[in-house]
C-alpha cells in the first residue's frame, strides 16, 4: 500500500485529493486502510457508515473514505462520490460467486459519468486462504 501511494502520489502532485474505497461487504477496504496506516494486521468489524483517514505521502494528502459495504448501507455510496478524484476497489479473491445483486451494484457504481476523470484503482484483496 505505500508504494501503491508513492506512485499515486507522482501522478497526483501534492495538493488533497479525495480517494474513495468501495467494495462488498467483508472485501477487505478496512483492513486495507488500517494496514496502512499503521503498518500492523488489525481487527476490523463492519463499516457502519464510513471511516475517514488523512494519508500524507511526501507532502501529498490523501483524505481516504472507507465506505461501508453491506446491502443496507448501499443506497448511501453516491453521497460519498461528489469531487472522488481516485476510486479503489475492493473485491475479495476468494469470493468467486457474488451476490449477483452485489454484483449489479458495482457494475452501476463504475458505469456513472462522474467516474470519467477519476482513476479507478482494481484491489484484488489477497484471500482468506492465501494468506493462512
Ligand atoms: N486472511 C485474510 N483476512 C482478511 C483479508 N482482508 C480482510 N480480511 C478479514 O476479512 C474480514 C472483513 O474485513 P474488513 O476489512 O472489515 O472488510 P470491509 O470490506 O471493510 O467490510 P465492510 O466494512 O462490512 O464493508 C475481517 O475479519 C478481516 O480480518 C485478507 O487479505 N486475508
Ligand atoms: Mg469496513
Amino acid at each position: 500500500m505505500g508504494l501503491f501511494f508513492t506512485k499515486l502520489m507522482t501522478v497526483f502532485g501534492n495538493r488533497e485529493h479525495k480517494v474513495i474505497i468501495v467494495g462488498l461487504d467483508n472485501a477487505g477496504k478496512t483492513t486495507i486502510l488500517y494496514q496502512f496506516l499503521t503498518k500492523e494486521v488489525v481487527h476490523t468489524s463492519p463499516t457502519i457508515g464510513s471511516n475517514v483517514e488523512e494519508i500524507v505521502v511526501r507532502n501529498t494528502h490523501f483524505l481516504v473514505w472507507d465506505i461501508g459495504g453491506q446491502e443496507s448501507l448501499r443506497c448511501t455510496w453516491s453521497s460519498y462520490y461528489c469531487n472522488t478524484e481516485i476510486v479503489v476497489l475492493v473485491v475479495d479473491s476468494t469470493d468467486r460467486e457474488p451476490s449477483v445483486r452485489g454484483r449489479e451494484e458495482l457494475h452501476r457504481m463504475l458505469a456513472r459519468r462522474s467516474w470519467r476523470r477519476a482513476a479507478l484503482i482494481f484491489w484484488k484483496q489477497a484471500g482468506r486462504q492465501e494468506l493462512r
